[in-house]
């Protein structure tokens, strides 16, 4: 086999051939379903005549082809293992083919596919070749009529995008529905359902008085977890009618749930498709968390209605102009409609720990790629969450206001358009009237800037300097002194030292106490005047920028921070620095043999948070959260995976020690009577009370055990069972932990979703023996190597949240991962290409484990690899 050859987005030509119309007939069957597709083509006006048509098609197989009716020879066209090439074409033609392909063999997930009892598809970004062939890429754009054909005893609802146009009864029990779609869309938007299927009903009216049908559809034991996806893609079909003012455009919007899914969900035009893991959702099997991730994918993937359909990619490293736009609107969707500190503090989270760190990996990448193996890959946390922090540093430096008229410009200049990065960013620029020329180096550069500032305090002029130098380190293919300066907001405020706001003067101006400065050179000077005593600065508030702030902060300047900062999220940021610093005290303690303490500050700081009554209790909670295991390893030059974990244990027992009675009253005060609801004030109260029984949890008192067992056992909800679970079940005490674990398997048998998380809660336990217990559950009835969900249930989970086992210096936890590994490569290529991940980051460890890793590697490379695999292996060991 051939190397896998990377494509260029230098190389970018338009289509020799587009297409105006399809029409699509499925005939289904498990083995042979039967595609025949009509294309009406035309030659590209920017293109010229007489090139040859190429069509991409992967694992079909040709049963007719024709050129007007005309039957093509076998000499006129060339067929290979990904392409159809015919060699003379008319100007205007229509092309039909049929094709024979087997969903039911389809374990990659991508194209048409079985799942459970059904047949569903997933053409994003590169499946719908697996259907028929095609020219499958964004920017050819058609209108789609799509008919169903299937048993009408097995598979009784049939559907595809679009409004249904005509159904009928056909001989030897089948049926068939018509689908027509009249918007142009890319073949990646297509989608079919097939199946034995039932559905919840809803209706939305829009602004403009249109009547829209919705649908959820599920498999009938699933009935019951709808209704809260339905209130949320209600809340956001109003939501995206207010904030950008987008309508929907269909009279039908469809969701429909399946249960073996690569990614969380799928846009496709009208009929969005879910793992069943975003969309279903009730009290007794659903943690808040997932009420608030399944409210987030329904919006995020509602929103792609104009991010994304509407308004397309020209080609896929435009991608983080449809994901780094929606990301960003569901963000704000999700902080609108809850609790907005808390929801930047989440989203900040996963950026500093799962986005930085790729960043300064092998797979580090440009929010938009030059180039690609497998565009699979490249659906990425840069992509998608950094591509969302360009989006909001826009509306940052534009204001409001015209940020909204600049979305406004963008989608009615390119409505019904497969367009680029710079297509939204003038429509801003325009909108705006700012020079974004320099900020278009945010989509150029992979790496995580590094801003390093420092102040300096003249007490007899009353000013204060800030000095602000900026770089951004070396990535694979960007040495550092190619990096250049970024366009960026710097917001911050001055604080004296009691705590109090200082008024900002700057250069003259009154500023009140926040304000933006905005960073273009590599260094900068701010000039505060006035300044009355020596401040406290308060930076980079709200994370207005996606960088690293180095700031030489001492312990009482974050400890007033925490207290008084007017900025909620500083005030969380100030406190994990400060608790970042005194994990990292107990580390070099541990690491030099000697005894570790508590950090003084660090227990000052929680005592106040504990005893000052706050408005907020969904930002307090996230306050007494120490750092990860994950996050503090992203903030060392060298990684010992031992001793992050330990001392980080040291310290949350530490503090649950020293503030038992505090943490017991919080615990207790957290308890409530009222039923249950995944609203933002109850997740609150949840989140306090688990927190607080963690904190209890850590003394390994039987006491706090004791409370865990007793919460485990009132069953009021999944979150509170699921915690106490967690806690009870990563604790020593084998005699409670145990019979928990085994009562809640028998209980929740049946709930494949429920079943997931009880995979997840077994193999993060922090035992060693927890490899056998990984081992042993691969081989349980639940677990099923061709489901993404249980993989990342169980390998996932236990590959990137149980560190310190996935690194064992036996290796043993690497080897798992690679056997895994390979065995998904020859089944699901996008999965295996995820799951590999952890198995990537070695570079800052010690030699042994880099060694023992690499080794894995080497052995994975040894496989015939897909070119997912492939790619990432490649840039892991280069
Ligand atoms: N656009 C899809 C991504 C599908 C990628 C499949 N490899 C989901 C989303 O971002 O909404
Ligand atoms: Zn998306």
């Amino acid at each position: 086999m051939a190397e896998p050859q990377a494509i260029h987005l230098k190389d970018y030509l338009p289509p020799a051939y587009l297409v105006d119309d399809v029409a699509l007939k499925f005939d289904l069957d498990d083995h042979a379903t039967r595609v025949s597709a009509r294309l009406k083509m035309r030659r590209h006006p920017q293109r010229e005549a007489g090139l040859p048509l190429e069509l991409f098609g992967t694992a079909l197989r040709l049963t007719h082809i024709a050129i007007e009716g005309q039957p093509l020879d076998e000499d006129e066209y060339r067929l290979d293992a990904e392409r159809l090439v015919i060699a003379k074409v008319p100007e205007r033609f229509e092309l039909t083919t049929e094709v024979i392909i087997d969903p039911a063999a389809n374990t990659a997930l991508e194209g048409l596919y079985r799942s459970s009892s059904m047949f569903c598809t997933q053409c994003e970004p590169e499946g719908f070749r697996r259907i028929t062939y095609y020219p499958d890429r964004p920017d050819v754009m058609a209108t789609f009529t799509t008919t169903v054909i299937g048993d009408r005893e097995r598979l009784p609802v049939l559907l595809s995008n679009g409004n249904p146009t005509e159904s009928g009864e056909l001989p030897n029990g089948r049926h068939f529905v018509t689908w027509r779609d009249p918007f142009p869309k890319p073949s990646y938007l297509f989608a079919l359902v097939a199946g034995a299927l039932e559905k919840v009903e809803d209706h939305f009216t829009t602004v403009s008085g249109r009547q829209v049908t919705l649908q959820i559809w599920v498999e009938r034991e699933n009935l019951d977890k709808t209704e809260f996806a339905m209130g949320a893609l209600k809340r956001a079909m109003k939501w995206d009618e207010e904030a950008y003012g987008r309508e929907y455009d269909l009279d039908l919007f469809m969701i429909v749930a399946v249960n073996d899914f690569n990614m969380g969900a799928m846009e496709n035009k009208g009929l969005n498709i879910f793992n069943s893991s975003a969309v279903l959702a009730n009290p007794a099997t659903t943690v808040d968390a997932n009420f608030q991730r399944v409210e987030g994918i329904v919006a995020h993937e509602y929103f792609h209605n104009w991010s994304g359909n509407r308004v397309t990619c020209r080609d896929w490293f435009q991608l983080a102009l449809k994901e780094g736009f929606t990301v960003f609107r569901d963000q704000s969707f999700s902080a609108d409609v809850n609790s907005a500190p808390v929801k930047r503090i989440e989203d900040v989270s996963v950026l500093r720990t799962m986005q930085f760190a790729e960043d300064a990996g092998p797979t580090a990448h440009p929010v938009r790629p030059e180039s690609f193996i497998e565009i699979s890959n490249f659906y990425t946390l840069t992509v998608y969450e950094k591509g969302a922090e360009i989006v909001r540093m826009l509306r940052q430096l534009l204001g409001a206001e015209r940020f909204r008229t600049g979305a406004d410009l963008y989608f009615s200049r390119f409505d019904g358009q497969a367009v680029r990065v710079e297509d939204f960013v003038s429509s801003m620029s325009e909108a705006g009237d700012v020079d974004l020329t320099r900020f278009m180096r945010w989509y150029a550069q992979a790496g995580t800037p590094v801003l390093d500032v420092e102040g300096e305090y003249d007490a007899k002029a009353q000013v204060y300097r800030l000095k602000v130098r900026q770089h951004t380190p070396a990535t694979p293919g960007q040495p550092a002194e190619r990096k250049l300066p970024l366009h960026l907001p710097l917001r911050l405020g001055l604080l004296d030292a009691g705590g109090a706001a200082i008024p900002l003067w700057l250069d003259g101006e009154s500023r009140g106490t926040d304000t933006v400065v905005e960073l273009f050179e590599a260094e900068h000077e701010f000039r505060f005047e006035r300044v009355p005593s020596a401040p406290v600065p308060s930076l980079l508030r709200g994370f207005s920028a996606p960088v690293k702030l180095r700031f030489p902060y001492d312990r009482e300047q974050l400890a007033l921070l925490v207290k008084y900062d007017e900025d909620g999220f500083n005030r969380w940021d100030a406190g994990q620095r400060l608790a970042l610093a005194a994990i990292e005290e107990v580390m070099l303690a541990l690491q030099a043999g000697a005894e570790p303490r508590l950090d003084p500050t660090l227990l000052d700081v929680f005592t106040h948070l504990l005893d000052t009554p706050s408005d907020d209790l969904a930002v307090l909670a996230e306050m007494l959260k120490l750092p990860s295991e994950a996050y503090i390893a992203g903030e060392q030059e060298a990684i010992d995976i031992d001793a992050i974990h330990q001392a980080r244990r040291f310290v949350t027992r530490a503090l649950g020690e020293a503030l038992e009675p505090r943490f017991r009253a919080l615990f207790e005060a957290n308890q409530s009577e009222a039923p249950y609801a995944p609203s933002f004030e109850q997740i609150a109260q949840r989140s306090l009370r688990n927190v607080a029984l963690g904190y209890l949890c850590a003394t390994g008192g039987e006491k706090a055990l004791h409370l865990a067992q007793h919460q485990f056992e009132q069953d009021r909800n999944m979150t509170d069972v699921r915690a106490a679970l967690t806690l009870l079940a990563h604790s020593d005490a084998h005699q409670l932990g145990d019979p928990a674990v085994k009562a809640f398997g028998e209980r929740w048998a049946h709930d494949p979703l429920v079943m997931d998380q009880w995979f997840a809660i077994q193999v993060t336990r922090p035992q060693p023996d927890v490899l056998d217990r990984v081992r042993f559950l691969m081989r349980h009835p639940a677990f099923s190597i061709k489901n993404p969900n249980k993989v990342r249930a169980l390998i996932g989970a236990f590959a990137n949240l149980n560190r310190v086992n996935f690194h064992r210096l036996d290796g043993e936890g690497y080897r798992l991962v690679a056997d895994v590994v390979i065995e998904l490569n020859r089944l699901n290529p996008d999965i295996a290409a995820r799951i590999v991940t952890p198995l990537t980051r070695f570079q800052r460890l010690d030699a042994k484990r880099q060694s023992l890793m690499r080794a894995e590697l080497e052995r994975i490379r040894r496989e015939p690899l897909s070119r997912n695999l492939f790619e990432v292996i490649e840039k892991a060991l280069a």
